[in-house]
């Protein structure tokens, strides 16, 4: 089969929404390399008083002046920033969580950078207004995974280029496996709901292996790639859960809707949740259409409220 570039992978797109894709994949080979030589914490916290290791504070900084200062874009948001930086042109706004499971580094986890890209819509933004999304994961290889408007295609910079040159995919719309075969949970058993406990037992009876890696693009991928249910749900101390609605639920939602799947908070869709705030969290549960439709069926029997 013949290999497709980035190029190819994004030729139906607008030209400009061509170059963004080239530049965050240029970035990522920057960011790949620099993961081994940055173990250190930078001594600061973000906005959620999460440490930031240097290479958190290093990675916002290369992606968010490089984006401004591309000519196409107007203004980012990113998980590492309390608010959203903006340039005098560009068509497009971008969320960013830049180097996702970074408290992961010293245990060599795998990593990642999501991206979410709307057409100049102010931030925060809803879900369902992406224009495209993806994220790169930093794992035995570098690798996309991009939903465009049309699918979701995975790349690997595995081709002989330099930079976006190096990802090479063999042009295939993705979509999620099926059967279901794996599934992860977040956070700590004993503060998950009992509706959580009695979905997971559901879930071990249809004999889904667990797969837990405390990264969630790289938890997430597996679902991906094999087919299954992840979620980081709300808790019993959190019941917004963890992740950000912008950076995380919203970006990745897209993508499993793209491949087929469903991305729920809980009562109704991830993409269609109203934004109040850059900030703000959402329980996510994302995968199988039929494990996410039977996990929301489940919740509203029990009369949880959103
Ligand atoms: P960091 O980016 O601070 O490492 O957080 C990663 C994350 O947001 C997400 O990638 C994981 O799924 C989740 O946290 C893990 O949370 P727990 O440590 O509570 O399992």
């Amino acid at each position: 089969m013949k290999e497709s570039t980035l190029a190819d992978l994004t030729s139906t797109e607008d030209s400009s929404l061509s170059k963004l894709v080239s530049l965050l994949a240029d970035l990522s080979t920057l960011v790949q390399q620099r993961i081994p030589k940055e173990l250190g914490y930078s001594g600061g916290v973000n906005v959620y008083g999460e440490k930031q290791l240097e290479i958190d504070v290093w990675s916002n900084e290369l992606f968010t002046k490089k984006l401004l200062r591309s000519g196409l874009v107007r203004r980012v948001a990113s998980e590492e920033m309390e608010d959203v930086a903006e340039s005098k042109s560009g068509e497009y706004s971008v969320v960013l969580d830049p180097l996702d499971g970074s408290s992961n580094l010293k245990s060599n986890n795998l990593l990642g950078t999501i991206v979410g890209v709307y057409h100049d819509k102010s931030l925060p933004a809803k879900g369902r207004d992406l224009l495209a999304a993806m994220y790169f994961l930093y794992g035995p290889f570098l690798q996309l995974v991009l939903a465009l408007k049309d699918g979701v295609r995975l790349s690997a910079a595995a081709g002989t280029g330099v930079g976006s040159r190096r990802f090479v995919s063999d042009g295939q719309i993705h979509k999620l496996p099926r059967p279901p075969t794996v599934y992860g949970i977040g956070g700590l058993r004993d503060k998950w709901t009992p509706t959580v406990r009695q979905f997971v037992e559901g879930l071990e009876k249809r004999k889904l292996s667990l797969r837990y890696g405390g990264s969630f693009v790289g938890d997430y991928n597996q679902v991906l790639a094999r087919g299954g249910f992840f979620a980081y749900p709300e808790l019993i101390d959190a019941p917004q859960g963890k992740y950000r609605l912008q950076f995380e639920s919203n970006p990745l939602a897209f993508i499993t809707e793209k491949a087929g799947g469903r991305a729920s908070m809980g009562t109704g869709n991830i993409l269609d949740v109203e934004p109040t705030s850059i900030v703000q969290r959402v329980p996510t549960y994302l995968g199988d259409p039929d494990l996410v439709q039977d996990f929301q069926t489940l919740y509203r029997s029990k009369g949880q409220a959103a």
